[in-house]
């Protein structure tokens, strides 16, 4: 088996995140879980530690909130400070509307969460990496981060910025042998349409109908492949789509 890594993976109380931590654990990783739903991440790290038997340790961590973010990096126990993997998962959109009918509050939470959050975490923990002249920055974009679609703006927006901010962390690393990668998926059915529509399960679930989407699992796997290469391997980008997903806008449905 390889040397166990430590993996940090930001909102793993759902959907890709809680799926990748299950991946890390069952191939034997420690994971640092993190997220505003501390219960569930509790049950989830009983649950990985008695499955797998790996070390977890969890923090109740909300990405808005940088000032939260370094304290959880200053405070982790001196055997979780040496981080293989940041996984910059952490994520969401906020409503559906054109831009003249937008809801602000909307746009601030979807900024602050998938584009100011990743970047307190990557400035909290780099610098770590840095140190250690080695680790993998995972950041997870999203096919709306190559298109944009209807009503989907200031969303779309966020992930391009996380496609443009990962290859920048690139250069900007590359002395240092710390790995980045993006993973892009298409669409994927975890809580997201549940969160966007504020938990109108039957709006979500529309989304969803007349052909097999990705699961969390299946993103999972891509995260865990990236983060598994040889030494001298770095994948730049991943990026996956249901097999009826074409783009943004056309899916078969059947
Ligand atoms: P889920 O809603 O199932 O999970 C989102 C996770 O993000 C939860 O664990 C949630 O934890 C966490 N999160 C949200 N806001 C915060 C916050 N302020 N602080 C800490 N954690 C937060 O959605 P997905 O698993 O689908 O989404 C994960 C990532 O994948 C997101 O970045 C999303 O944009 C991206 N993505 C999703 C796709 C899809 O179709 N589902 C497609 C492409 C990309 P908690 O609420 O407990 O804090
Ligand atoms: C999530 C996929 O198509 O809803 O990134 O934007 S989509």
């Amino acid at each position: 088996m390889a040397t166990p890594m430590t993996v940090v993976i930001t909102g793993s109380t759902a959907g890709i995140g809680k799926a990748t931590a299950q991946q890390f654990a069952r191939e034997g990783h420690n994971v640092i879980l993190t997220g505003r739903r501390e219960e569930r991440n509790k049950e989830l790290a009983d649950e990985l530690v008695n499955d797998y038997g790996v070390q977890v340790y969890h923090y109740q961590l909300d990405v808005c909130e940088r000032g939260q973010v370094q304290t959880f990096v200053d405070s982790l126990p001196r055997e979780w400070r040496k981080i293989d993997v940041l996984i910059n998962n952490a994520g969401l959109a906020a409503g559906l509307s054109p831009v003249h009918e937008g809801d602000l509050d909307n746009w601030e939470q979807m900024i602050d969460t998938n584009v100011k959050g990743l970047l307190y975490l990557t400035r909290a923990v780099s610098p770590l990496m840095v140190e250690q002249e080695k680790g993998h920055i995972i950041n997870i974009g999203s096919v709306a981060g190559f298109e944009v679609y209807p009503k989907g703006n200031v969303y779309s927006a966020t992930k391009h910025a996380v496609h443009a901010l990962t290859r920048s962390m690139r250069l900007d690393l590359l002395d240092h042998g710390i790995k980045v990668t993006t993973i892009a998926p298409g669409l994927v059915e975890t809580e997201f349409s549940k969160v966007r529509f504020n938990w109108d399960e039957e709006r979500a679930d529309k989304v969803y109908e007349g052909y097999q989407p990705l699961t969390g699992e299946d993103v999972a796997d891509a995260i865990y492949y990236a983060a598994s290469r040889p030494a001298h391997v770095n994948i730049n980008e991943l990026v996956l789509t249901p097999l009826d997903q074409g783009d943004s806008t056309t899916v078969r449905k059947h």
